[in-house]
């Protein structure tokens, strides 16, 4: 276990990137906070480095072991050298640790604290999971098992401890700002702007299109170039970075796959987000905005599960009209049936109703402690 008596000096996450950004989002995340915000050394292993550089540009895609923003960062290969100096081991996403690390650290005299970070779900059981231990078959050691989630009982979300403040200073002009940084005019009321980042199974061009065919003008900016076949298929050009596309009323902005931070501006200048996976639908809920959640696809319909959780908890707040046009519209967005014109015009009419809750949400899950600070105090409770 942890050294008695002392702060947990040293902690190394270990991140498998299974696919896209999500999982290096999380641990990029969780590491900047818990160096930043808590003062602890922070090893950050991860297998692949090229969705860590997308989020931050500073990192070198081809370094073994390099420090950016004050946290090491080290490629994790097979049979790469673990240090036995860690105090605690943060198994992200439960991505699997190799038998020889494990024999390692079993065989020391103070074993490492060893935490299963899990994938975030609005579901009732994660209550009753969180903080569950597991031990080894074969050695002594333990697993703790440790869930983000949305109510007090979890580990609540990652959250920078300035984030609401710098949300709601970026005002008109900051947005205005942004829109330009990126060769764009800013949009002003009453264009209605929206972020799109979706997986490409969404079925984004037929909403675009009734977008387009509508009498609201609207801008929908889309980072990285995932999206572009079904923004070419309904503009007819050639899409490229930087360009807008304009069709009826709309007005398509591409812009470039943002740095983390960027993307949390994006979201903050526009009206209404949608966003998928797990890092992107957290941040769109502290931006304060409406959203739509697309979670990422999983075989056995546990993702449909999630989404209903979600809704079941985001909707018990809201006029059941609202409600049920939320639920109507997400449930279209991630393969229901059902008319996208009318699913559309359904969640416009709710977006003031929408605009109010979204602000008490975030409130609402500000009050619970961060997950960072949750993670720091259970290792610190585990201390023998
Ligand atoms: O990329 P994702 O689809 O990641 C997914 C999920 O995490 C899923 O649960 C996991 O199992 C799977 O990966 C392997 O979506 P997510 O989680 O929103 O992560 C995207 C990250 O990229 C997030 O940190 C926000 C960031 N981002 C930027 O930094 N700039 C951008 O321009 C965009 C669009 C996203």
């Amino acid at each position: 276990m942890v050294t008695a008596h002392s702060k947990p000096a040293t902690w190394d996450i270990f991140c498998k990137v299974v696919d896209n950004f999500g999982d290096a989002g999380v641990c990029w995340r969780l590491a900047r906070i818990l160096q930043h915000e808590h003062g602890l050394r922070v090893r950050l292993w991860i297998d692949d480095l090229a969705p860590l550089q997308a989020l931050c540009p500073a990192i070198d895609g081809d370094a073994r072991a390099q420090r950016v923003e004050n946290i090491d960062v080290r490629q994790w290969t097979v049979g790469a050298r673990i240090p036995d100096d860690g105090a605690v081991v943060i198994e992200a996403f439960g991505c699997g640790l190799s038998d020889e690390h494990v024999t390692q650290m079993a065989a020391r005299t103070h074993p490492p604290l060893w935490i299963v970070l899990e994938y975030l779900s609005a579901e009732t059981w994660v209550d009753e999971h969180h903080r569950l231990a597991s031990p080894h078959p074969r050695l002594a050691l333990k697993r703790w098992f440790f869930f983000p989630g949305f109510t007090a009982r979890t580990g609540g979300l990652l959250r920078e401890a300035d984030l609401p403040a710098r949300r709601d200073a970026f005002g008109p002009e900051q947005q205005q700002a942004f829109w330009r940084s990126h060769g764009h005019t800013g949009a002003v009321s009453p264009v209605l702007k929206l972020s799109l980042f979706a997986y490409a199974d969404a079925p984004v061009a037929a909403w675009l299109t009734v977008l387009a065919q509508g009498t609201q003008p609207v801008v929908v900016a889309v980072p990285g170039p995932s999206l572009l076949p079904a923004v070419q298929a309904v503009c007819g050009s050639a899409p490229h970075e930087g360009s807008a596309l304009r069709r009826g009323a709309l007005e398509v902005r591409l812009l470039p796959f943002l740095p983390q931070a960027q993307y949390d501006e994006l979201l903050w200048a526009c009206d209404f987000n949608l966003v998928r996976g797990e890092d992107s639908f957290v941040r769109a809920q502290w931006a304060a905005r409406p959203l739509v959640w697309q979670p990422y696809r999983q075989e056995d319909g546990a993702h449909q599960r999630k989404m209903e959780a979600f809704l079941g908890r985001y909707g018990a707040g809201l006029p059941p009209a609202t409600a049920a046009a939320t639920a109507a519209f997400w449930r279209l967005w991630n393969g229901g049936s059902g008319d996208m014109v009318t699913a559309w015009a359904g969640l416009r009419a709710a977006a003031p109703d929408l605009a109010k809750h979204a602000r008490h949400w975030a409130d609402q899950l500000a009050a619970f402690r961060d997950l960072a600070a949750q993670l720091v105090e259970f290792a610190h409770d585990k201390v023998e």
